[in-house]
């Protein structure tokens, strides 16, 4: 561990500009189930892919509502670990792009500014219908569905991406941007499964980034990986020496 931490360090001070993509994984430590390996909760007994799309929310509002709600309760609770605070610091010295697919707004929490957040923000409510715009900020995490307050039409949602839904333009255009200025691409804690975020380590890869993974569990992704860290990325953040 301590030789992957020093040449960690090392391509960390060589690298010009450094695009950070995070996934569920990042949060694992901080008590927050991710996605796809988790046998023991919620996660086992009910299909992420099918909660989390417009085809379940139509099925079963109040049941994909409900999951919602359970998870806001548990973010809420939730502390950033030393991943998130690492990355947070690290980008007081590098130039530094930080992106996530995690919607349980942790990395803001310890201090990261401007991130990226491809998959939106589970701490806020929209309107499901496309043509309203109504969103704010859920403020009671045990409340009913309910019906948009602006247009009556159709239910409050979180806001967040679902599968087969399109993510921000802008942002997917800005990380886009930052992915081929990059020299230095760090995926953290996700299974690099997901796209469009998924594609953007393989377009670093192309462009001719170092490409390093931090992940216990190998994943799509390690094969194009110059160095791979097989531990949970707050115990790596944890030994990293971030001062200078
Ligand atoms: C640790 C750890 C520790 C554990 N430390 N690590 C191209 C090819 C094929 C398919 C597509 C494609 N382009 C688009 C698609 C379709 C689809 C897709 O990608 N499907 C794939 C499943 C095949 N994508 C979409 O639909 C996207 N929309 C889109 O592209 O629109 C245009 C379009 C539509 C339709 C067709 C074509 C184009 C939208 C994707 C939205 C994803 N939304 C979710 C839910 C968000 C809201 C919510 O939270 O409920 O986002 S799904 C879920 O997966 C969530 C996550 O952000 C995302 C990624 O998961 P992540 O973060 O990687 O988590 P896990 O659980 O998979 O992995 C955790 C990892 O951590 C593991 O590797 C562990 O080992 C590791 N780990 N402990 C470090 N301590």
């Amino acid at each position: 561990m301590n030789d992957l931490i020093s040449q960690l360090e090392v391509f960390l001070s060589q690298s010009r500009q450094i695009v950070v993509m995070t996934g569920a994984g990042v949060s694992a430590e901080s008590g927050i189930a991710t996605f796809r390996d988790h046998k023991e909760s919620l996660w086992a007994k009910y299909d992420p892919t099918e909660l989390a799309s417009p085809e379940g929310f139509a099925k079963d509002p109040h049941q994909v509502w409900a999951w919602y709600q359970w998870r806001r309760q548990q973010i809420a609770v939730a502390q950033p670990n030393p991943a998130h605070y690492g990355i947070a610091k690290l980008a007081e010295r590098h130039n530094l792009t930080l992106v996530t697919q995690n919607v349980d707004g942790l990395h803001y929490r310890a201090g990261s500014k401007n991130v990226y957040e491809l998959h939106g923000d589970i701490m806020k409510d929209k309107c499901n219908a496309s043509n309203c715009d109504y969103q704010q900020p859920a403020k009671n995490f045990e409340a009913p569905l309910t019906r948009c307050p602006k247009c009556q039409d159709e239910y409050l949602r979180p806001s967040v991406v679902w599968f087969g839904e399109s993510l921000n333009a802008d942002l997917l255009f800005k990380v886009e941007q930052a992915t081929e200025q990059c020299s230095l691409f760090l995926s953290v804690g996700t299974s690099s499964q997901v796209y469009p975020a998924a594609g953007f380590a393989e377009l670093a890869y192309r462009n001719g980034a170092t490409i390093i993974e931090i992940n216990p569990n190998a994943t799509g992704l390690t094969s194009q990986v110059t160095l791979a860290i097989n531990k949970p990325a707050g115990e790596v953040f944890a030994q990293l020496n971030l001062t200078g």
